[in-house]
């Protein structure tokens, strides 16, 4: 019987000559896909010796590394539900996921009593004396292969249930309307613990039997020195911002690349177009989230227009709705609704939140605004969901706003998102402080790191007497944003 499961699919287009090499570094560090095969199948005997079963979760906090990839490959072969975690993530965020999903194995620096865990390079180690154990376990097409959080816009973080088949199907299609090629080089320097990085840049790359630079982390400098020799880039719209702003960077360096793409956050039109004046290439912007991968795309062939996201992907369906899912014509702004293979199975263990954003006929609210034209490309042009996207990175006002308010001197505040010149959008925070108190700017981010990943801290705090409040009595960001709108940008210097 075929399997459903992915790590197959991979596996039956690996290429013929398994000494190719899969991910390469700089230090001249590699793994070819001959190996990647042996190491993860040493993983599985020993993730089989630890008792992990088809179902089991795995949740893993670790460094971008290629042994850290032959985990997640191994997970898929056993058949167990990879958790992968932000490594800005705190203990105490940690300790959230960990009750939710309830794993049998944690995997990185932790020091839980209750759930056996160990370091991946503890687990490199023990791979030295496993023998490899092949078979891959036998996978139903809505088995789950992947569990990812996102934040919750009132506070509780779901786990979005992804399948194998979600997985494979979206990595097809991608991989079919990219033009992919097996002698292409992949650039990657996005992290491996979210989609973009993970699933559609590796997935790519797997499915083409391609071969990957795999740096750390975004590092700009390295970027211009492997360009020449790689043809694909993916990456958010910070990449190319501070691409452009590199001396290096050209025409004649980019004449082997063949597509840049980017997604994960809006593309401004003008890093588009400085972009295309500066390389005759157009980065190809897409547009996706964690629930479903990747729904639309700007096309390989055709107009790539900045300021769009392309049509929806062959095998999904995009509609415009209004607040009550009743289709707008074309031109008209409404709240972005879609389904397809690509479509998640519903938060873990929220049967209520799943339903709450997937209409009767199937199809997921997006939580984004967006407005169609005639040949079907969408532009997304705002948010139903109080989000900010601050370099690729999700932040959810809410769970900052409740960390600050539980600061002894705050009374109240409200996060906002400003607009930022390298990550798009930054956190801002507008805090109403008790009578008497004293607190400055410089007091507070010390008094939440304890709770919040880094990235998620106020990049700048406002101090104000009473937050702007409608009618209603509801603060009106809005206001907010606006009166801040130019606090990070050339006009505020
Ligand atoms: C790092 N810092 C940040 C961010 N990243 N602050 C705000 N927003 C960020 N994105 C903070 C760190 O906490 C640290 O603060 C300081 O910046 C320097 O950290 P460093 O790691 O050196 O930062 P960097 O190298 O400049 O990183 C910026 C980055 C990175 C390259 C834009 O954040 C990144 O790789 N982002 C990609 C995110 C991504 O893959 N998103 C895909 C989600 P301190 O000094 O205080 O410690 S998937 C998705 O959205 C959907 C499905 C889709 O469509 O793809
Ligand atoms: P996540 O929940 O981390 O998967 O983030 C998904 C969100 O990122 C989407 O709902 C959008 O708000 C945003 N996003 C992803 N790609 C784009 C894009 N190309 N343009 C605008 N927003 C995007």
């Amino acid at each position: 019987m075929q399997t459903a499961n992915l790590y197959a699919l991979f596996q039956s287009r690996f290429p013929t000559d398994l000494s190719k090499v899969f991910l390469q570094q700089e230090d001249g560090g590699n793994l070819t896909y001959g190996e990647i095969d042996q190491f993860s199948a040493k993983l599985v005997a020993i993730l089989k010796a630890r008792n992990i079963n088809k179902g089991d979760r795995i949740l893993v906090q670790v460094d971008k590394s290629m042994d850290a990839v032959c985990l997640y490959l191994a997970c898929l072969r056993v058949g167990a539900v990879y958790l992968p975690m932000n490594t800005a993530y705190t203990p105490a965020e940690i300790n959230y996921f960990t009750k939710d999903a309830r794993p049998a194995l944690m995997v990185g620096d932790f020091v839980s009593q209750e759930i056996p865990n160990l370091t991946l390079d503890a687990l490199s180690r023990e791979v030295k004396n496993s023998e490899p154990h092949y078979p891959v376990e036998q996978m139903e097409k809505d088995d789950l292969a992947a569990i990812l959080y996102t934040s919750g816009t009132t506070g509780r973080s779901k786990g979005a249930m992804l399948s194998h088949d979600n997985l494979s199907s979206n990595a097809l299609t991608l991989y079919e309307i990219w033009h992919w090629q097996q002698d292409d080089v992949l650039l990657h320097a996005l992290p491996i613990f979210h989609v973009h990085g993970l699933f559609v840049a590796l997935h790519c790359a797997l499915l083409g039997g391609s071969t990957v630079w795999f740096l750390p982390r975004l590092d700009v400098d390295a970027l211009i020195r492997l360009i020449p020799k790689s043809t694909v880039l993916m990456g958010v719209p910070t990449f190319y911002t501070r691409l452009l702003a590199h001396e290096k960077f050209d025409k004649a360096l980019c004449r082997n690349m063949r597509l840049f793409i980017s997604g994960s956050a809006p593309l401004l039109e003008e890093t588009f177009h400085q972009f295309e004046t500066l390389t005759d290439q157009r980065i190809l912007e897409r547009y996706g989230m964690t629930e479903a991968g990747m729904i639309t795309s700007n096309p390989y062939d055709g107009e790539r227009i900045a300021g769009t996201v392309g049509p929806a992907l062959p095998d999904v369906t995009v509609r415009i709705c209004d607040s009550q899912g009743n289709e707008l014509p074309h031109g008209e702004i409404g709240s972005l609704e879609y389904k397809g293979p690509n479509l998640f199975q519903g938060y873990w263990e929220m049967p209520e939140k799943t339903a709450e954003e997937i209409r009767p006929d199937g199809f997921f609210i997006s939580g984004d605004m967006a407005i169609s034209d005639e040949q079907g490309r969408i532009s997304i042009v705002g948010r139903s969901k109080d989000l900010i996207i601050s370099g690729g990175f999700n932040i959810y006002p809410k769970e900052i706003e409740s960390a600050i308010d539980l600061l002894p001197e705050v009374l109240e505040s409200a996060v906002i998102a400003c607009p930022h010149p390298d990550l798009g959008e930054a956190v801002v925070a507008v805090i109403v402080r008790q009578d008497n108190s004293a607190l400055t700017e410089p007091d507070i981010p010390g008094q939440l790191t304890d709770q919040l990943a880094r990235f998620k801290l106020p990049r700048k705090i406002i101090f104000m007497e009473a937050l702007p409040r409608n009618t209603m009595g509801k603060v009106q960001k809005n206001i907010l944003r606006q009166s801040y709108s130019d606090l990070f940008t050339c006009k505020s210097g």
